[in-house]
């Protein structure tokens, strides 16, 4: 299958870049087309030229109009482009139509990000997903480089005979039949491994269920590695390019001194995120999906940082997430934004949402109020609990001293009567062990 990666990959390449602006788009050509580029960037290419083109709609058979994409043919060949990367997704055929007047290969967002997403995968899990992700939305296009193979043995066959005739087309057909075939067999592979995994990841979830779970979620590039290392300790890959996270690392955090959490980083979103992506990346979702309190961090330093925290809540809307407990947490401030418009953006979203929490993963400040209110979130409000349990069964009285403030201490010929202060949130997991008794004294 390393064919679909090196026929997309633009590492080195040298790349042009179109976005086409509609009238609802939430980014401006430019805004767009820089992201366009640290994507591309970020898969290795070189951006040797944007150019964008104004329309109401975009145009069926070649998604922008027929002149530009001629204009965008000659600018590739002045600059020496091998390849042409569009800002959006584009269906088999009108890949088909622009390369044939490019003349040169042309790949859409989803592709890059796919591209991306291969050459950062590191883990077996994470390659499957690429890979399941990259066939499934590839796959489709393969065709396309087939029937480019095709042309190849159609000119072949025309050097010896009649070009393009009758037993020249058979053996393009008969390859493109073995090659789907093996794509098919491939695909089911990937899903059954993938379920496989899914299903180990499930156990993983479910034994995790006595503790309270905290998940980093945000746009690429928030930050969120470098907050996991500034709350735990943890050594994590920390890089300034987009997806350099891709696999769900989860770690312990003390929050005080019995009480701590599993604190898990996962892999940022990106506007419009492929979904074959989101699909495929499911399982690894799948921890934020079930986190008791998701970490939102957003970059308020970046000047579209509005438009990625929205970003990021439509994807959380997608995997079923939005309805969670979430704190929003305001990240980098300690980066001077004296230049408009970052600044305003900052000062707007700090307008709107005052609850925010802000803090500097990179120097630590605020850090100390964001584990006090997170603190808060995961004991809730401090109950004053007796309890008494059977010396045969002590793993209430052993929750107590794990989560709670034992206050007293006394045992009785078969019990164990303790009194402790407990948070409200932990009732649940202590009542699940079945204390002989367990009274609320006071709130
Ligand atoms: N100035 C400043 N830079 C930060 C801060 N937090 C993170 N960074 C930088 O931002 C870049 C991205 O940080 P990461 O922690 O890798 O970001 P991430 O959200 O994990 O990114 P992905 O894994 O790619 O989604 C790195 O260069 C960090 O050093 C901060 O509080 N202040
Ligand atoms: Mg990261």
């Amino acid at each position: 299958m390393e064919n679909v990666r090196s026929s997309l990959k633009v590492t080195n390449e040298q790349a042009l870049l179109v976005h086409l602006a509609l009238p609802k788009a939430s980014l401006g050509p430019a805004e767009s087309l820089d992201e366009l580029a640290s994507l591309a960037e970020a898969a290795g290419a070189d951006v040797v030229w944007r150019m964008y083109q104004k329309r109401r709609t975009p145009s069926a058979p070649l998604y922008v109009g027929k002149g530009k994409a001629e204009q965008i043919a000659e600018q590739a060949k002045k600059v020496d482009a091998d390849v042409v990367i569009f800002d959006n997704d584009l269906s088999p055929a009108q890949i088909r139509e622009l390369e044939k007047i490019i003349n040169c290969k042309v790949i859409d967002r989803s592709e890059l990000i796919l591209d991306i997403f291969a050459s950062r995968a590191r883990t077996h899990e994470a390659r499957l997903q690429v890979e399941l992700a990259q066939l499934e939305y590839t796959f489709p296009r393969l065709t396309r480089m087939w029937s480019h193979l095709d042309t190849v043995v159609g000119a072949a066959g025309g050097a010896a005979g009649a070009v393009g005739g009758i037993g020249t087309r058979g053996p393009g057909e008969k390859q493109l039949e073995i090659d789907r075939r093996l794509v098919n067999k491939r695909l089911t592979v990937l899903r059954r491994e993938l379920e496989h995994i899914d299903r180990r990841k499930q156990r993983l979830i479910n034994s995790r269920s006595e503790h309270f779970t905290v998940s980093l979620v945000g746009y690429t590039n928030a930050g969120k590695s470098t907050l996991l290392k500034c709350l735990t300790g943890i050594n994590v890959y920390i890089a300034d390019q987009l997806f350099a996270t891709l696999d769900t690392k989860t770690t312990r955090w003390n929050l005080d001194r019995d009480i701590h959490v599993l604190l898990s980083d996962t892999v940022g979103f990106v506007r419009d995120l492929p979904h074959h992506l989101v699909a495929s990346f499911r399982a690894t979702l799948e921890e934020t999906l079930n986190a008791d309190l998701l970490l939102h961090v957003v970059d308020v330093s970046h000047p579209q940082a509005e438009i990625q925290l929205h970003a990021v809540n439509r994807v959380l809307k997608e995997i079923g997430c939005n309805e969670k407990d979430i704190l929003l947490v305001f990240n980098k401030i300690d980066r001077p934004v004296d230049h408009l418009p970052s600044r305003s953006v900052r000062d707007t979203l700090m307008t709107l949402y005052p609850d925010a929490l802000c803090v500097s993963a990179r120097t630590g400040q605020g850090v100390d109020n964001l584990h006090q209110v997170v603190l808060q979130r995961v004991t809730g409000q401090k109950l004053h609990l007796r309890i008494t349990c059977s010396y045969n069964d002590g793993r209430a009285a052993g929750f107590l001293r794990a989560h709670g403030e034992i206050i007293s201490e006394n045992y009785t010929e078969n019990d164990i009567i303790l009194e402790a202060w407990l948070g409200q949130r932990q009732l649940p997991g202590l009542q699940r062990l079945n204390p002989r008794s367990c009274d609320i004294l006071c709130l």
